[in-house]
């Protein structure tokens, strides 16, 4: 059975052409450099953030992890949302794998506030950690894209203080649609920056951390470190590349599909649909429903959603979801709203 699944967009299938190019990778033992098809995404994931170089993860968690026992000390403080999946999704593994204490502002629905993010830079003073990093989402997981003005000025305020920023764009492509700009334009406003190949870009595994070429050097070792020295990693870097070259472009398709979406869930009696989220392919709504029977029932209609997260339920969607499903969803659940009045 076919399954329309808006649980993430980390659920979208390898296309064919992905497929063949894994076949056919060429590969060697990427921890000694040899494995040509991984050097090659490298160098085009550098170029297409505009970065000197680029190294290939196993995944965005792994990445921004990585981002974070690279550009700090143990013990140092990293400023961070509050609402940024480094806090919210990663396990606690900043203080596991950097030793680093978090320290986190309130960005508004995803909008960092540059005076806050300033305000929060320690002075030095024996009692004080050393603030250590700035860490960006863009596109932010709450939906919504930060602006480039924002992203300067925060950038500037690391800059003064000599702190680096570490940007999560592990939908950097999604931010680079809505903002209508190329993604090198977004990513000059950090330091480093994580992207996911996984995601709406639909390769089946990995990720991408890039850099300066020392920041990258020093990050391999960390990699390692991890447990994330890959061998013949060609066979997925294949699908990276494929995904890179033809995947990038049709994310604004998943966006005008989130924005059809969230006006069919709007006119339903019973929904509240966050308005001010919707600038990438995501809905966040609100619903007094039993969660667990909302999330059977579109089950038996072969709808796959995620349960609620602090009271929202989140619809993504993605390049495996039609215009025809999206209608159907809306159907299904303005049928399950009807049964419920
Ligand atoms: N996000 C997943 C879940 O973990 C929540 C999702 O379904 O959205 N940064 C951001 C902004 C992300 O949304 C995610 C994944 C990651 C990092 C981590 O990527 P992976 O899953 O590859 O570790």
């Amino acid at each position: 059975m076919r399954y329309i699944d808006i649980r993430s967009d980390t659920v979208t299938l390898p296309t064919p052409k992905m497929r063949e190019a894994m076949f056919n990778a060429e590969v060697g033992d990427d921890v000694y450099g040899d494995d040509p098809t991984v050097r090659k995404l490298e160098k085009m994931a550098a170029e297409r953030v505009g970065k000197e170089a680029a190294l290939f993860v196993p995944s965005g968690t792994f990445g921004n992890e990585l981002a974070l026992l690279t550009h700090t000390l143990r013990g140092d403080e990293v400023i961070v949302d509050a609402n940024s999946h480094i806090i919210l999704h990663e396990a606690g593994a900043s203080a596991v794998i950097a030793g680093v204490q978090l320290r986190t502002f309130r960005s508004k629905n995803g909008h960092p506030d540059p005076r806050e993010i300033e305000s929060l830079i320690r002075s030095e003073n024996i009692h004080f950690p050393r603030t250590g990093l700035i860490c960006l989402e863009n596109a932010h997981g709450m939906g919504t894209v930060i602006d480039l003005e924002s992203m300067k000025k925060i950038h500037e305020i690391g800059k003064s203080h000599n702190i680096p920023i570490h940007l999560d764009g592990a939908r950097i492509f999604n931010a680079a649609c809505a903002l209508r700009v190329d993604a090198r334009e977004i990513a000059q406003y950090a330091d480093s920056v994580m992207f996911c190949l996984s995601k709406g870009l639909s390769a089946p595994i990995g990720s991408m951390l890039a850099g300066t070429k020392s920041f990258i050097e020093k990050a391999r070792k960390g990699r390692k470190l991890m447990g994330g020295g890959m061998r013949q990693a060609g066979i997925i870097a294949a699908a990276g590349i494929v995904a890179l070259e033809e995947m990038v472009d049709r994310l604004c398709e998943d966006h005008e599909n989130a924005k059809i979406l969230a006006k069919g869930l709007e006119s339903i009696k019973g929904i509240e649909v966050f308005k001010d989220r919707l600038d990438i392919n995501m809905v966040f709504f609100k619903a007094k429903v039993d969660g667990d029977d909302f999330v059977s029932y579109m089950m038996n209609r072969g709808i796959k959603i995620n349960p609620e997260e602090d009271g929202e339920y989140r619809f993504v969607t993605n390049k495996d979801v039609t215009r025809d499903d999206i209608y159907y969803v809306i159907e299904s659940v303005e049928k399950y709203f009807q049964k419920l009045a």
